[in-house]
């Protein structure tokens, strides 16, 4: 299948990440390509259609939870605080989250996109005059120091979309753990997160009539095409998303309809009809197994409300005061509110 090799050494200072991610995920079986590597600029404008969509139920529904409930979010979280954003994207909704806030020492977002944070930035500075915005461009799993920020109280991750949807069980709960430390010990998360629901609802949302979703993953090969001298025939491709019961997710492929070679930074790749990269997983949960995985991490859920549909949970935890002994066992149940909006 592989006809030319270069050594990792050689990948990394030619093209970096994406290039070592692009060859090692063509070359397994079956083929894969981490989704974040969809967020390139066209990518990221992609996502912002995909909100848009009326099929595409998570971001207005976690809009509105965030409207309705944002007064009793900031009671919860209390004042002066410093606000970390784990993929922030176009940050759209994070603007409701710092209006209700009282005093936020400063926002720090986290993103890989480096076009979607710097025009988070513009607007939000626009819209919230005098807010410390401190942008990492980097991957929200490998952070492991924030910048230096004066007068920090107390610190409140914020992760929103779903996003913690796109990791599988255990790299969420490595991901929650490592947060933990990030944010330091008087922290609390709030978390956007979907809800386990008919497939009438869940299909449609990742197979939009418009064909924005199909756009948004086939873009992956265009972004090959672009950056890494790729042949990719997008005419030759298809997006397909099912949701794969046993494991609560929807996976997203692209499925080769020909057979074909493709050339990706001088190595051939043989595709054969019918042969799929899989491209993304989207996990849904129900409100307690998400609490549950929020626990095994060492956080406390404090709170979560879902809307009178329940198609989204907006969940509020809080960590223990050490990760090594907190009780598995103390709070079995916590409130769930149903918004009335
Ligand atoms: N939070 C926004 C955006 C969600 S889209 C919303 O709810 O609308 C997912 C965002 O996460 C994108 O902006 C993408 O660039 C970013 N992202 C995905 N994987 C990432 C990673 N490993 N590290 C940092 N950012 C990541
Ligand atoms: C960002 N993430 C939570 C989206 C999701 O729903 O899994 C990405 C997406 N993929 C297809 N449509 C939207």
């Amino acid at each position: 299948m592989i006809h030319e090799t270069l050594s990792s050494h050689e990948i990394v200072d030619a093209r970096g990440e994406f290039a070592q991610a692009v060859l090692t995920g063509l070359s397994r079986s079956p083929r894969s390509i981490p989704c974040r590597f969809f967020y390139d600029a066209e990518g990221s404008a992609l996502f912002e259609e995909i909100t848009q969509l009326e099929e595409y139920y998570p971001t207005r529904t976690e809009t509105a939870l965030l409207a309705n409930h944002g007064a009793e979010i900031a009671e919860h979280v209390g004042s002066s605080v410093v606000l970390v954003e784990f993929g922030s994207g176009s940050a759209r909704k994070t603007s409701l989250l710092l209006d209700a806030l009282d005093e936020v020492r400063a926002y720090i977002p986290i993103d890989v996109s480096e076009a979607s944070q710097a025009e988070a930035a513009e607007r939000l500075k626009t819209r919230h005059p005098g807010l410390a915005i401190v942008p990492l461009v980097a991957d929200f799993t490998k952070t492991r120091v924030l910048p230096p920020v004066s007068g920090r109280e107390s610190t409140l991750g914020y992760f929103s979309g779903s996003t913690i949807g796109n990791l599988s069980h255990s790299a969420a709960r490595a991901f929650l753990e490592d947060a933990a430390r990030l944010l330091g010990p008087d922290s609390a998360m709030l978390l956007g997160v979907d809800l386990k629901k008919s497939l009438d609802i869940l299909l449609p949302a990742y197979n939009d009539a418009g064909g924005v979703t199909a756009a948004f993953n086939l873009n992956l090969l265009a972004r090959i095409n672009r950056e890494l001298d790729g042949t990719f025939d997008l005419e030759r491709f298809a997006h397909e998303a099912i949701y794969n019961e046993r494991e609560g997710r929807i996976e997203i492929y692209l499925e080769c309809l020909a057979d074909q070679n493709v050339r990706v930074l001088g190595r051939i790749f043989a595709f054969e009809t019918g042969e799929r990269i899989h491209t993304e997983n989207s996990h849904k949960y129900t409100v307690a197994e998400f609490q549950a995985l929020a626990r095994s991490a060492g956080w406390r859920p404090e709170k979560a409300w879902t809307d009178p549909d329940q198609l989204f949970s907006l969940h509020l935890l809080r960590l223990w005061r050490s990760l090594k002994t907190y009780p598995r066992t103390q709070m079995r149940s916590y409130p769930v509110v149903t918004s009335s909006a």
